[in-house]
């Protein structure tokens, strides 16, 4: 059985998932994309075949079309979101679900009206093995109750434009679903503090930024976002337990070590660090897709990550600590 997908938006990551599909994820196959960059979106459709359309509610409209992945700019999602709800089409939207928690729980609300859920979102993170490895040892319980959570998020320069709220709407988000999804807790309030920023930074980032979250179970995380540190791109984490301590290990393939020194590859964004995720998320998307179910992160994720992420924003803007208040959640994300 094969999987006819169709994926808006032909952007970085819409190029990037449509190659994913059509070169390493089996039973997918890229039938229709989509872009308002409808030049783009024909090079990018070419490449693999498949049907071009300049709108994306066309392509979600496609009867051959059977689930899709969106990729196109974030304040798009909620409504071709929406749209492939209404259709009954499975989808798998890149973060942000949607950039407000309004505009997320419109989708929330459309969606847990349905016998089942429809709706991933792509936080790739949850796909890694060493990420995987870590939730499994605290889970185990071989280290007791976790404490602290020290993240580091680190890219090498931004793109211009590049703002200081989107250090956290665009980047601190994957640590949020990290930490929501690693200790199984809500976040209960976010305050941001700022270093002075770096002087390689473009003129008014404030970069770097330490964002303190407070679990609903006690546990504090802080996170490093850094998106100006020159050297690559730079994930690290530690969880503080009880006993013991559980780190993210390295993801160089192999070590030098010569003329006194040690050597080891750092990844140069996140495309290649979390390559292989990426696959994995894809392909467990696909087999669900084809057998009628919908894992992985949902929209209940998607919204909750956003209510941080506006907290984290509004911290960032007046300093003060901000809390969060979730909606009940529905008994589809039980
Ligand atoms: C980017 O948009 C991503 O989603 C990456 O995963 C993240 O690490 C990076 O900081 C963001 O800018």
């Amino acid at each position: 059985m094969t999987l006819d997908i169709g994926v808006v938006g032909t952007g970085m990551m819409g190029q990037d998932h449509v190659q994913r599909l059509a070169t390493s994820v089996p039973h997918a196959r890229v039938v229709a994309v989509s872009d308002v960059n409808l030049e783009q979106a024909k090079r990018v459709g070419e490449g693999v075949g498949a049907r071009v359309y300049s709108d994306g509610r066309d392509l979600i409209g496609d009867d051959q079309v059977r689930a899709v992945l969106i990729a196109s700019p974030g304040f798009t999602h909620e409504e071709f979101t929406l749209a492939c709800i209404a259709a009954g089409k499975p989808v798998l939207c890149e973060k942000p679900l949607a950039p407000t928690t309004d505009a997320c729980l419109r989708v929330l609300e459309a969606e847990a009206a349905l016998p089942r859920r429809l709706v991933q979102v792509g936080f790739m993170r949850r796909y890694d093995d060493g990420f995987r490895a870590m939730k499994e040892r605290l889970d185990g319980g071989e280290v007791g109750r976790a404490l602290l959570l020290h993240c580091r998020h680190r890219n090498a320069a931004t793109a211009p434009g590049f703002t200081s709220d989107m250090m956290i709407t665009d980047s601190v988000v994957h640590d949020i679903d990290v930490t929501r999804w690693l200790l199984g807790q809500e976040v209960v309030a976010a305050t941001v503090f700022k270093p002075r920023p770096s002087s390689k930074a473009p003129e008014g980032l404030q970069d770097p930024q330490l964002v303190l979250l407070e679990t609903s179970e006690g546990v504090l995380v802080d996170v490093e976002s850094f998106v100006n540190c020159q050297f690559g791109y730079d994930i690290r984490y530690e969880l503080v337990a009880e006993t013991g301590t559980v780190s993210l290990g390295e993801v160089a393939a192999v070590q030098l070590r010569q003329q006194g020194r040690y050597q080891g590859r750092i990844p140069a964004d996140w495309r290649e660090r979390f390559g292989a995720a990426y696959r994995r998320e894809l392909q467990e998307w696909v087999t669900g897709a084809l057998q009628g179910r919908t894992t992985g992160p949902s929209a209940w994720d998607g919204y909750a990550t956003t209510a941080v992420a506006e907290a984290a924003v509004a911290s960032l803007g007046d300093g003060g600590r901000t809390t969060v208040e979730l909606v009940d959640r529905p008994a589809l994300y039980a």
